[in-house]
């Protein structure tokens, strides 16, 4: 079932005007055609498509039912916490619901009965898909907003985490930094992960609820107050570095670290008032489609971005099949008004008819040879068509041509290999002695010491005579007395002129060379 997305936040200026048409039918000189934009979604409200989770378990209040009072009234602990209860429950999902006017319905923790042991909970948004900010988050406490809390974000859908903000009421006792305010920080360091005092003090501000990040004011850095000047907030969204993905995420995670105190000490006797409760956490944002869909639907639990230019794939981040001719851009808010649609092309449109498997941007005529050919093939091909694989590369089996990853490293190991190539399977030559895939390994009867060098002794064949211990395959290591590469040879024979130092190395060195082309000879059986 598709299900469109249809919350169109008027009120916001993202959601306005700027590139929300990707295509459109226009008639030229040359007859009508399409004529196509950078595009992206509306701005929609986020909590609707969430998914939430609150660790650790059992920090959700109710079970079993427990009693809490409030800072206002700490004396007064007659309201009651109980999951069994409807009215009395507070299950995580009342984050995100619609608030009648008047009552707030909220998630609640357990209270602070573990005391001094931290009262900790971390609450973690999903959307399964990358979403960028257009307005402020702002979380809603009921009684009291956390003392210290941060704000996490996951680009990857969970894998990874990033710190995203710090609040406390004293910035440099929890976290070592210092107080900032983003209405501080300057062009220069506007995508800046700051510690916050503003939203976790209790003295002058018992009556606020709210804890924000503060999107509107990085934006109005650039876009100036009332973000009037959005066409330079959309230059610099492409040309600074690492802007773009400040605001982007798949994943929130907001880690509670302290509750309200309501005051400068916690009151032992009376830990019924330490909780957390919220009441709302309003995420505005819209799909990200690497401006290349101005629709997002929920389709099977999922956002999803209606893909337009011949792009694929939950974020537009792919060409489709048949249009990789030249690798796959993002669209470009630039050049203003209307941007890049950089879109996929089909093989045979743009560039004649050479296909480079989207590896490369570029064809080139060569004259003498009468051919069309690919040029600065990337991703490691090579080739006419960059169908190849670069020296030292191999072809990744499971890997379409058209695939990124469709050429693998060889590589091998320097000492042990011949040179770096490899055979398609990933195989590469071995120097003599050495074994593996990569050439790391030494064949049995071999040690490994920056390359593979045959057994000087071990325990089945070239065993250390007269007690002698070998010494990882390198050398025996012999009791007094004893000499010899497997200590088979007395120092002192009977005969004692062989003691006396001239004649017994020139004894032992030609025990030596027969015990050493013995030695060749047993190599030589393998
Ligand atoms: C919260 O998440 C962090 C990782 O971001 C983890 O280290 C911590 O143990 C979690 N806390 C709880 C209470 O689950
Ligand atoms: C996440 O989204 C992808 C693509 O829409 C979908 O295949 C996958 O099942 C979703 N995963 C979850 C956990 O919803
Ligand atoms: C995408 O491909 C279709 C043909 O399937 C073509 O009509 C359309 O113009 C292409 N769009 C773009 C933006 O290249
Ligand atoms: C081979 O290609 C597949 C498909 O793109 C990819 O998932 C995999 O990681 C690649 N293998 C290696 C070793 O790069
Ligand atoms: C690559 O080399 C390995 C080891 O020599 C061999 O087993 C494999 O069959 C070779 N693969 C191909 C495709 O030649
Ligand atoms: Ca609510």
């Amino acid at each position: 079932m598709l299900h469109l997305v249809a919350f169109l936040l008027h009120c916001l200026p993202l959601a306005m005007g700027h590139y929300d048409i990707c295509k459109s039918w226009v008639t030229t000189d040359d007859g009508p055609s399409w004529e196509f934009y950078a595009c992206q979604p509306k701005a929609m409200r986020m909590k609707d498509y969430v998914t939430v989770r609150v660790d650790p378990p059992g920090i959700t209040c109710g079970d079993p039912p427990e009693r809490f009072c409030t800072h206002e009234n700490p004396y007064l602990c007659s309201d009651e916490c109980d999951a069994s209860t409807p009215d009395l429950a507070h299950p995580p999902k009342l984050m995100f619901d619609k608030e009648d006017e008047g009552l707030a319905t909220y998630w609640q923790s357990v209270t602070w009965s573990r005391y001094p042991e931290p009262l900790l909970a971390n609450i973690t948004l999903s959307w399964n898909k990358s979403i960028e900010l257009t307005d402020d988050i702002v979380v809603t406490f009921e009684y009291g907003r956390p003392t210290i809390m941060m704000l996490e974000k996951s680009l990857d859908n969970g894998r990874t985490w990033h710190p995203y903000q710090y609040y406390a009421d004293d910035c440099m006792e929890a976290f070592g930094m210092p107080a900032r305010r983003v209405r501080d920080l300057s062009t220069t360091n506007a995508n800046r992960i700051i510690c916050t005092e503003e939203y976790s003090r209790w003295a002058g501000s018992k009556k606020e609820k709210n804890v924000r990040l503060e999107v509107r004011d990085r934006f109005a850095i650039f876009a100036g107050q009332d973000l009037r000047n959005m066409d330079n907030l959309y230059t610099r969204l492409e040309s600074a570095k690492g802007l773009k993905d400040f605001f982007t995420m798949t994943d929130l995670r907001m880690r509670l670290l302290r509750p309200a105190l309501g005051g400068t000490y916690v009151q032992r006797e009376n830990l019924y008032k330490y909780f957390y409760a919220v009441s709302n956490i309003e995420v505005t944002g819209r799909c990200k489609c690497n401006l290349h869909a101005n629709l997002c639907s929920f389709k099977e639990g999922s956002l999803q971005c209606e893909c337009e230019h011949n792009t694929t794939g939950q974020d537009c981040g792919k060409c489709k099949k048949n249009f990789r001719t030249r690798s796959w851009r993002a669209g470009s808010y630039l050049p203003l008004p209307n941007g890049s649609p950089n879109a996929c092309a089909a093989a045979g449109s743009a560039f004649g008819n050479c296909e480079c498997y989207g590896h490369s941007n570029r064809c080139s005529y060569i004259d003498f040879l009468n051919v069309v050919t690919c040029v600065s093939c990337k991703h490691n091909t090579r080739g006419q068509h960059c169908q190849h694989c670069r020296l030292g590369f191999y072809r990744n089996g499971s890997a379409e041509l058209d695939d990124e990853n469709v050429c693998i490293e060889c590589n091998c190991n320097q000492i042990g290999s011949l040179h770096d190539r490899c055979n398609e399977t990933g195989y590469c030559e071995c120097r003599e002695g050495a074994s593996g895939p990569k050439c790391d390994d030494c064949l049995p009867n071999y040690y490994w010491r920056q390359g593979c060098f045959p057994n000087v002794c071990d325990e089945e064949l070239l065993i250390c005579q007269n007690g002698g211990t070998c010494y990882q395959n390198q050398r025996c290591i012999c009791p007094a007395g004893y000499k010899g590469v497997l200590c088979e040879q007395s120092k002192c024979d009977s005969d004692n002129k062989a003691c006396n130092s001239a004649s017994s190395t020139y004894l032992s060195l030609t025990l030596f060379l027969i015990s050493a082309l013995i030695l060749q000879l047993r190599h030589l059986d393998f």
